[in-house]
């Protein structure tokens, strides 16, 4: 197996991927990474996916948290908060680094795949991971109290509001970053991540020309639950499946992704539902041990849908 191209949000996304480069080589993999989640926060460009996988990659994440940097400080978001600055959205003192030096180089004129490709070789990334588009998309969250800015909705609000649905501003008119169709094209296979399918996959999809070409590839398409034994490993995607009328389940996953992906790799504990997957859908379903609790676990994970590819 060669090239690979992985459909990914954050935290889920960055454990598969850093199992993943493992098992192949990081030169062969792209990992297209939602960008809905990013956000301004104190004037600078916060793209938490994108910096979730590339601190997991590159060894520098907060294994507790799965995202920001390990041991980083809070001397910068202290003194803002005694100043009166924004407060609810932590950003460590090394974290706030990547922000600076991304919002510069956007003021500078350079794409954000750019940006991030710069920052991926920085800290000695060798795979690659472009956002999925250049130009803005930011995901909006409809609620009864209205609509809600992504991180408002995730961090400010702790995800506790109920979402009737979920919009995709500026997707439309989104352009994919430059060489994601040719990536996706040339791919031996695609690999949507144990993410979010709601917050973290549909903004991919969401991009004009993302969904076709995944569709129209000749490669095989191997999609990973988020959900075991029906509850998110991390993150909200249960409550979210319940509040959008969908079985909390990885049944539920594999409806959604019925016509898009080839294959659905759901976790041993929910081995039982394998049956009823493949008599209700058109995926083949295999049940494996999808917690990555280690970076065994992670290189099994990887090397599971990679069999699944090419079998
Ligand atoms: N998640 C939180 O729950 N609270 C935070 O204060 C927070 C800050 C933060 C800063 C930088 C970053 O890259 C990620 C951060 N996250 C935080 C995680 C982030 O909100 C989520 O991981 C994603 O947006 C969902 O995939």
């Amino acid at each position: 197996m060669s090239a690979v191209a992985v459909l990914a949000g954050g935290v889920g996304a960055a454990r598969f991927l850093d199992g993943l480069v493992q098992v192949v080589a990081p030169q062969d993999v792209t990992a297209i990474v939602n960008v809905g989640d990013d956000m301004e926060w104190a004037g600078l460009h916060i793209a938490p996916d994108l910096d979730t996988v590339m601190y997991t990659l590159s060894g520098l994440v907060n294994p507790e948290m799965g995202w920001g940097v390990a041991n980083d400080g809070r001397r910068v978001l202290d003194r803002l908060k005694s100043l009166g600055g924004p407060a609810w959205f932590t950003i460590g003192d090394d974290d706030l680094a990547t922000h600076l030096y991304r919002t510069q180089r956007l003021r500078e004129g350079a794409p954000l795949s750019t940006i991030t490709a710069e920052l991926c070789e920085r800290v000695g990334i060798e795979c690659r991971v472009t956002p999925v588009t250049d130009d803005r998309l930011r995901t909006v969250v409809q609620t009864p109290e209205g609509e809600l800015a992504f991180q408002d909705y995730f961090v400010r609000r702790r995800a506790a509001d109920p979402v009737h649905a979920l919009r995709f501003d500026g997707a439309e008119a989104a352009r994919p970053a430059p060489g994601l169709i040719e990536a996706v094209e040339q791919a031996e296979a695609i690999v949507i991540a144990p993410s979010n399918p709601f917050l973290s996959i549909d903004p991919l999809l969401a991009v004009p020309g993302v969904r076709e070409a995944v569709t129209a590839s000749d490669a095989p398409v191997v999609a990973i639950s988020p959900i075991i034994g029906g509850a998110a490993v991390k993150g909200p995607a249960a409550e979210i499946l319940d509040s959008l009328g969908h079985d909390v389940s990885a049944l539920g996953v594999a409806r959604l992704y019925d016509g898009l992906a080839d294959v659905f790799i759901l976790d041993e504990q929910d081995a039982d539902l394998v049956g009823q997957i493949e008599a209700e859908t058109s995926l083949r379903c295999t049940a494996t041990q999808t917690l990555m609790s280690g970076p065994a676990e992670k290189r099994a994970l990887a090397q599971a849908a990679l069999a699944e590819a090419s079998a």
